[in-house]
């Protein structure tokens, strides 16, 4: 069986997007892959976080991801700082990687000018060499494919590159991984502004639907989404983003194509209607199990420390194979 791995980060509430464009994937993997999941606790350490807010988050998103149906029996589900050959494989691909290289990563270029513009100020050396840790991520389970936003595609070239660079000067320690990329219009809008992607770190509540909101703030933010001033219903983009956006979101919840589904509605209130209602339909068990979990965390702690020791047994045999071929003395 092939091995995926992906992970998430810990940071902010999960909304729909994250749902949509990652977790859900994430679940239907589980039947085709050897797939291994991570709550990347490390890296949300590249910007100052709240301690117990960072350790809070961290719990919550395992019990999101456990609530939307990863499986602990059949996939390897564990928090990044649990496994400390992370960091040591980090390590030796920092001293693998270029800094030109490095520098050219248009995230870090947006996240250290963010900082710099109207910002903190702030830019952490951890920031930098963020791709390092995540190329660590991925190469230390022989991953075989990485499932991830069209946004982390220069990531995963980096992290190629880099574990070619390792082979070729030490001789054959890494599988060499290749991203899984949703098609584009699997990226989930923000519903009061249907130009800008559903984000976490945005500023207007009402665009952005978190998987735990209560179910009839769902329904409302849903039913107030922009549209345009026209009425008909039909998937265009760029003409029509609002109303493709509500199309994508019933076509990505209920399984269909929102060029077909547009054809099923003439009018828009009807379409927010069954928007809304799918959603929620979808939501409300997750919320159920999500609320089942929370009440015992030492359950979820249980079952991550399984998934670690789990992640552990081959991350140690990688992470020997690497120290072996670069020179480490054992
Ligand atoms: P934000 O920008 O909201 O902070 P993020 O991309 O930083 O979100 P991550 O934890 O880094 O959040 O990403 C988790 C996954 O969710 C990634 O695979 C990312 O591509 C996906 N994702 C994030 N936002 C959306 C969206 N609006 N539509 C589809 N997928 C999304
Ligand atoms: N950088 C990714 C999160 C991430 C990741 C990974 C994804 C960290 N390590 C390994 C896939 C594989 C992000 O910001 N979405």
């Amino acid at each position: 069986m092939s091995r995926v791995f992906s992970g998430i980060k810990p940071t902010g509430a999960i909304h729909l997007g994250n749902f949509l464009g990652a977790v859900q994937n994430w679940v239907a993997m589980q039947d085709d892959y050897d797939a291994v999941y991570c709550v990347v606790d490390l890296h949300a350490l590249t910007v100052p976080q709240d301690p117990a807010e960072l350790r809070a988050g961290s719990l919550r998103l395992a019990q999101v991801l456990l609530a939307a149906g990863i499986n602990p029996d059949r996939s390897t589900l564990f928090v990044q700082s649990h496994v400390h050959e992370h960091p040591e494989l980090a390590w030796m691909l920092e001293c693998t990687a270029s800094f030109g290289e490095l520098r050219r990563m248009t995230q870090f270029k947006d996240k250290s000018d963010q900082a710099g513009d109207g910002g903190s100020g702030f830019i952490s050396a951890g920031l930098f060499t963020y791709p390092a840790l995540m190329a660590a991520d991925i190469l230390l389970y022989d991953t075989d494919a990485v499932p991830v936003g069209d946004d982390q595609r220069q990531h995963l070239e980096l992290t190629r590159d880099v574990a070619e660079r390792f082979n070729s000067r030490y001789g054959d320690t890494f599988v060499i991984p290749d991203a899984i990329i949703p098609p584009a219009g699997a990226r989930i809008m923000d519903l009061q502004h249907p130009e800008n992607k559903m984000s976490k770190s945005d500023d207007t509540d009402s665009g952005t639907i978190l998987l735990l909101d209560d179910l009839k703030k769902i329904e409302k933010k849903i039913k107030r989404a922009v549209t345009d001033n026209d009425s008909e219903v039909r998937f265009d983009i760029a003409e029509k983003p609002g109303v493709s956006n509500l199309l994508s979101i019933l076509g990505a919840v209920t399984d269909q194509d929102p060029t077909a589904l547009a054809d099923e509605f003439d009018q828009y209130g009807p379409l927010k209607t069954a928007t809304a209602e799918a959603v929620i339909e979808r939501l409300r068990p997750i919320q159920e199990r999500f609320f089942e979990l929370e009440a015992d965390p030492a359950e979820t702690q249980r079952l991550l420390k399984h998934g670690a020791d789990r992640a552990q047994e081959k991350a140690a045999e990688v992470l020997a194979r690497a120290k072996q071929h670069i020179g480490l003395l054992p």
